[in-house]
This record gives structure tokens, C-alpha cells and sequence, in this order.
């Protein structure tokens, strides 16, 4: 493998619209802080660059919605996020803005460069037009009938009920998100990247050059790659933004995904205003971009493109690690529903637990699939191992030493094949930790890190010098001597993962340095030295704070149902003869699987009362777990004529209601009835 000079690590940039939360976290920001601080240890110059992604629609939206400016919005969550990270130990050597007026500079020579360079080309395309807000409304900004599902709600890139992608002028209806007028359709002109001009060079940069990526990245990359690459705009009608240094392009803003990747060069150079160029185009450098699943695109194929537009020697990344989605107690995480944990709250609730979380969301990363954060999971990996295990072999070790010592470090005697087992072993995970964090496996990587914890209570268990102490006195102190070298050889094993931990004991031992070099050589705490008084390292998570935080979501959930809800408007007038047509009846679930090859079916088997029936719902999406629907009564129409989908015959439709994001919820009787029971 090629040796690199420096590494840049950038992290993909939050949108300023709101805090940031654990899928955040889990997703980019603590791996990149792990493997940050890991090649720090090793002493590689590094550099580790963030900041908020400022522009964008959803930023506009919510200020329109609080009556404030986006600036304001930004203003306030970008403070938010910035001091959360530093709080949570995320060691950026800056964390920035693209609201800078560096930024700004640099994002709009970007563009004028390409577009001198005639990297663009000009479309002048047909879009709707807010006549009272006087703005072409981007996607969603506009709302409608969907043309598929027909819900009243659809948005203009997406109808959230049946999940069609959709354009904004397919709505039925549409109306401005703004103002709620009747858009128009005008013409407007824009600047698109022909990302069809680079399709060669990606297709060989990627799936020849990088075929070790992780396969969610690599796989994502080459679908688009077969599916041909078409030219996207990078400039939007809109009033927030990067302005388009173009006179002709008054009114208009740089595309939020043309400026926010431009950011991460920005940010490096308000950092190092001198030596910035080295960093992105050495090619003794080596660029990381640690992102969220949802990232892929834009930083794998279109900035690349971007970069290779410009030229002059800008480096392209080596690597995209990329992790998958993290759900919450079995849920999506959502910013609108509020299903999230927020970092800033969880360090208000949590005080001087930092280490737990980080913990927690590196073991638990959804490295190669989505996966679940769970209270109970919290509780319980933080009470069985971090206390339990890790915490317990540095108290047992410490207090012995000042039980017998005075706290002073015993010279050790001959070592025997004990410390030699444990030695060798500690040699041996470190390899793999270090192959793990190499290759940016850090769940597999933390679990090495844990055996290290583990090789120490066995060692200890084995030895027991708490008997021995009776009878052997200076093997005592070969044991408390050997103990103590694996205490520290913890702090540095754990540092990229609990940097307040290891900064603790490393104090507690004395050793003023950790180096990843010196992780298992046998003698870092030196004889002689008197370590500090044992303090505990992590304390116990009680399981009423688990309990106020499950309480927690709840309420959020209750909230947002009620809050965000509106209302369809009521139908037009009906007799009760039409009503009484629709054959309504209550039945009971006894099986409920996905339909194979289809993302949004369900098949239900329902006892009908009068000898069971299947039905085919579109509900996969607000299900993921459609087994929680078996035992449930629903009620369901059961005079519709049987209808085949996916090659399986569904005989009538279940009811659900719209929740407010869209999910949908299975409706039946509030009291146990008896199957085939009549609804009217
Ligand atoms: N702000 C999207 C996101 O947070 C976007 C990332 C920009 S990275 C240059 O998912
Ligand atoms: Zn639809």
C-alpha cells in the first residue's frame, strides 16, 4: 500500500436546520474522530476538517416558518452543533462554516473557473413560479395531489405515502408551500455540470482503481456509473445561497451541493491560509470523506467530477467510508418527528458521559447494515462491559497497588508464562486492532480494544494476588507491575474511542504521553512512580434514567402527532346508501410477511370469520418489522373485486390512516370483536 505523507480527513458537513443527533454521530462523526485521533497516536500528520452546511432549502423553509432569516436559523444551530462536538470530543482541527465570507470566495471562483474553462452547459428549462412570493419554488416548496397515489399531501420531489419520485410539475393541484398559491409554470435558466463528460475517468478511478471500498460505496457508485451519467444543475432559483458570479445569473445561487464539498476546501484554507494547497493537491496527501449513506453520490461521483473540472492538481478522495443508517428503538430517526436523541441534550442529561455514547454508537455502528440504538442497549453495554468489565480491571488493579504499595509501582521479579501469555496476547489483538482501524473497521476495532480489558480480569483472576499476597509477596509485585502495564496499555488502545477516559487514567498512571508505538511494550509505567488515588473511571447507568428517556421519546411522539398534524380537508357530501355499499369488516392478522422483490407490500392473512383471506397493503415502509401487525385486529374492505399484484391475488384493502410524516398506520377496532364482524 502506498505510503502517504499527511492525511485530510473531512467530515461530511451538517445542514445547519437543526442539532445534530446520534444517527449523525454514528454515521461520520465518530469514526472520523476515532481514525483522526488513531493516526495522531501513531504521530501521521493529519488534519481533520468540518462545519456546517448552511445553505439549502430546508434552511429557508424553517426560517420562514419561525418568521426569522436563514441566517438567524444557521446562526443559532450552528453554535449548537459546534459546541456539542467539541463537547462530545470531536477533535477537529476546525470546525467551520459555509456562511464564511471565505466561502464564499472560494466557492464562487470555483464556478467561475469552471465556467470560463466551459465545463458548463446552459439549459433554460420550464418551472413553477410563486406569483405571490415572487420565487421559482424549489421541489418542496411545492405540494399536491400525487398522481400515483392520489395523497393530498405529495411534495414535489416525493410523494411520501407511496414513495414515487416525482417532478414538481407532476402534482395534480400543486400549490406553493409558501404562500399556497397556484404556481405558474416560467422559464429560467440554468448551469449544468455534464457529469456525462467524466463518465471514462470515474468508471476507471473507481471501479478499477478503488475496488476496496466498502461495498455499500463501491456498489452505489457503480449502479450509477451503469446507469449512465446525466448532466445536473448547479445553480437554483433562490435568494439563500452562494450568489452565481454571472450578470446574467441575478437572482440566482449556487446549487447547496455545488457549494457545501467546496466547503470542505474553504474550511482548510481559513485553517492554513499558507500551506492549504498542499493538503488537497500533494499527491503525497492522502483525503478521507467520512459521510452518512445518503452522501454517497455527491461525494463519489459528483465532487470528483467537480475537482477533476477545475484541474490544477487537485487530489481526488482515496477513500468514502460510508456507514449505513442508524434507527432508534426500532424506528427511522427522524429531525421532523423528532425521533432522535440530540447530542446537546444528551450532554445535559448525561453529564461527563461522553465516552459512553461514543462507545456505544462505535459498538453498535452500522458499519455493514442499518442498525438499532436502544436504551436498554445503552444501559446495558455501558453497566456489563464499560463498568463491568473495563472499569472493574483498572479499579482492581489500582487499588491493589495502593493496598500493598502505597500506591507506589512495585519492581516487578521474574516473569513467568502468565505474564508472558498475557503479554503475547495483548501483542496479538493489537495487530488486529490496528489492521481494524486501518481499514476502518471500528466496531470490529473496539471489540479488540475490550479484550484487552478481558486478557486483563483473566490475567488477574488467574494470578490472584489477592491470595498470593499472603504467601508470595514479590510475586504480588510482578503481578501489580504487569497489571498496570496492560492499565496503560488500555489508555492508549482507547483513546481514539474514549478520549476522557484514557485522558484519566493516563494522568492516574502518570504517563504524559500516549503513543500508539508504545501500545504493548511491556514497561510504560515505570517502578517507582505513584500512581493517583483509584477514581471510578464509569459509573453505572440506573435504570430510571433509562426510563426518563424512553418517557422522553414518547412524549416527543405524542407531540409531533398532534403538532404537525393537518387535517385533509373534509370530502364532499356523501348519502349514507354510497357509504353503505362499502362492505367494511374487522379481522384478525395471523401471518404478515414482505412480498419478495417489492419494498412497499406487505401480504396479510387475515381470518375473516368466514374462512380467511390474504390481502396485499402498501405498508412495507411504516412496518419494517411486519410481524408486530400478527394477533392485531384490522378493519378492511371487503367487497373490492380481488386484485393481482407481484403474481399474488389480493382480495381487499386494509385501512389505514396517514400519519402526519406519511407513515401509515394499520387501523382496527379498540376492542377485541369477533372476526367478520360488520363496521358501519
Ligand atoms: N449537508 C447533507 C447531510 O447532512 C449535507 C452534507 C454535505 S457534505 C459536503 O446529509
Ligand atoms: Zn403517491
Amino acid at each position: 500500500m502506498k505510503q502517504y505523507k499527511r492525511t485530510l480527513i473531512t467530515t461530511a458537513l451538517p445542514y445547519a436546520n437543526g442539532p445534530v443527533h446520534i444517527g449523525h454521530l454514528a454515521g461520520v462523526y465518530v469514526p472520523a474522530d476515532i481514525y483522526a485521533r488513531y493516526l495522531r497516536l501513531q504521530g501521521r500528520p493529519v488534519t481533520m476538517v468540518g462545519g456546517s452546511d448552511e445553505h439549502g432549502v430546508p434552511i429557508t423553509i424553517k426560517a420562514k416558518k419561525e418568521g426569522v432569516t436563514p441566517q438567524d436559523v444557521v446562526d443559532r444551530y450552528h453554535s449548537i452543533i459546534k459546541d456539542s462536538f467539541k463537547e462530545l470530543g470531536i477533535s477537529f482541527d476546525i470546525y467551520s462554516r459555509t456562511t464564511s465570507s471565505i466561502h464564499a470566495a472560494t466557492a464562487s471562483e470555483f464556478f467561475s473557473r469552471l465556467h470560463d474553462k466551459g465545463e458548463f452547459i446552459e439549459q433554460t428549462s420550464t418551472q413553477l413560479y410563486d406569483p405571490e412570493a415572487h420565487m421559482f419554488l424549489a421541489d418542496r416548496y411545492v405540494t399536491g395531489e400525487c398522481p400515483h397515489c392520489h395523497s393530498p399531501r405529495a411534495y414535489g420531489d416525493q410523494c411520501e405515502a407511496c414513495g414515487t419520485s416525482l417532478n414538481a410539475t407532476d402534482l395534480i393541484d400543486p400549490k406553493s408551500a409558501l404562500s399556497g398559491a397556484t404556481p405558474e409554470l416560467r422559464q429560467t435558466k440554468h448551469w449544468f455540470l455534464p457529469l456525462d463528460r467524466f463518465q471514462e475517468r470515474l468508471s476507471r478511478w473507481i471501479l478499477e482503481g478503488h475496488k476496496e471500498w466498502r461495498p455499500n460505496v463501491y456498489g452505489q457508485c457503480k449502479s450509477w456509473l451503469d446507469l449512465g451519467l446525466q448532466p445536473r444543475a448547479v445553480t437554483r432559483d433562490l435568494d439563500w445561497g452562494v450568489p452565481v458570479p454571472l450578470k446574467e445569473a441575478e437572482g440566482k445561487v449556487l446549487y447547496v451541493w455545488f457549494d457545501a464539498p467546496i466547503g470542505y476546501i474553504s474550511n482548510t484554507k481559513e485553517l492554513y491560509p499558507d500551506s492549504w494547497e498542499t493538503w488537497w493537491k500533494d499527491p503525497e496527501t492522502r483525503i478521507i470523506n467520512f459521510i452518512g449513506k445518503d452522501n454517497i453520490v455527491f461525494h463519489c461521483i459528483v465532487f470528483p467530477a467537480m475537482l477533476m473540472a477545475y484541474g490544477d492538481g487537485f487530489q481526488l478522495p482515496d477513500n468514502v467510508p460510508s456507514n449505513e443508517f442508524l434507527n432508534l428503538e426500532g424506528d427511522k430517526i427522524s429531525t421532523s418527528r423528532n425521533w432522535a436523541v440530540w447530542l446537546h441534550e444528551y450532554l445535559r442529561e448525561f453529564p461527563g458521559k461522553q465516552d459512553t455514547l461514543r462507545y456505544v454508537l462505535t459498538a453498535n455502528a452500522p458499519e455493514t447494515k442499518d442498525n438499532d440504538f436502544t436504551w436498554a442497549d445503552f444501559q446495558t453495554r455501558n453497566n456489563s462491559e464499560l463498568v463491568a468489565i473495563l472499569g472493574n480491571f483498572i479499579n482492581r488493579a489500582t487499588v491493589l497497588t495502593h493496598k500493598y504499595y502505597g500506591g507506589s509501582v512495585p519492581v516487578p521479579g521474574e516473569m513467568l508464562d502468565a505474564e508472558k501469555a498475557v503479554f503475547d496476547e495483548i501483542d496479538e489483538i493489537k495487530k488486529r486492532l490496528t489492521e481494524q482501524l486501518e481499514g476502518f473497521h471500528f466496531r470490529d476495532a473496539l471489540r479488540e480494544a475490550m479484550n484487552i480489558a478481558r486478557a486483563g480480569n483473566k490475567y488477574l483472576q488467574e494470578t490472584e494476588p489477592w491470595k498470593v499476597w499472603k504467601t508470595d509477596q514479590s510475586r504480588v509485585a510482578t503481578i501489580l507491575y504487569t497489571a498496570l502495564q496492560i492499565c496503560a496499555d488500555i489508555a492508549i488502545a482507547f483513546e481514539p474511542f474514549t478520549p476522557f477516559m484514557s485522558d484519566r487514567l493516563s494522568r492516574q498512571l502518570g504517563i504524559s504521553q500516549l503513543c500508539w508505538a508504545k501500545l504493548g511494550t511491556r514497561d510504560l509505567v515505570k517502578s517507582g512512580t505513584v500512581i493517583a488515588q483509584p477514581e471510578l473511571l464509569f459509573e453505572k447507568i440506573e435504570d430510571h434514567a433509562i426510563a426518563a428517556q424512553l418517557a422522553k421519546l414518547e412524549e416527543a411522539k405524542r407531540q409531533n402527532i398532534i403538532n404537525s398534524y393537518e387535517p385533509a380537508a373534509v370530502k364532499e357530501s356523501t348519502s349514507f346508501e354510497d357509504f353503505e355499499k362499502t362492505d367494511i369488516r374487522v379481522g384478525t392478522v395471523t401471518a404478515c410477511s414482505k412480498v419478495k422483490k417489492s419494498n412497499r407490500l406487505l401480504q396479510l392473512s387475515i381470518d375473516d370469520g368466514m374462512g380467511g383471506r390474504t390481502i396485499l397493503s402498501g405498508i412495507a415502509q411504516s412496518y419494517p418489522n411486519p410481524e408486530e401487525l400478527v394477533g392485531k385486529q384490522v378493519c378492511f374492505i371487503a367487497n373490492f373485486p380481488p386484485r393481482k399484484m407481484m403474481g399474488i391475488e389480493s382480495q381487499g384493502m386494509v385501512l389505514s390512516a396517514v400519519d402526519a410524516d406519511g407513515r401509515l398506520v394499520v387501523v382496527g377496532p379498540t376492542a377485541p370483536v369477533a372476526p367478520g364482524a360488520s363496521v358501519g
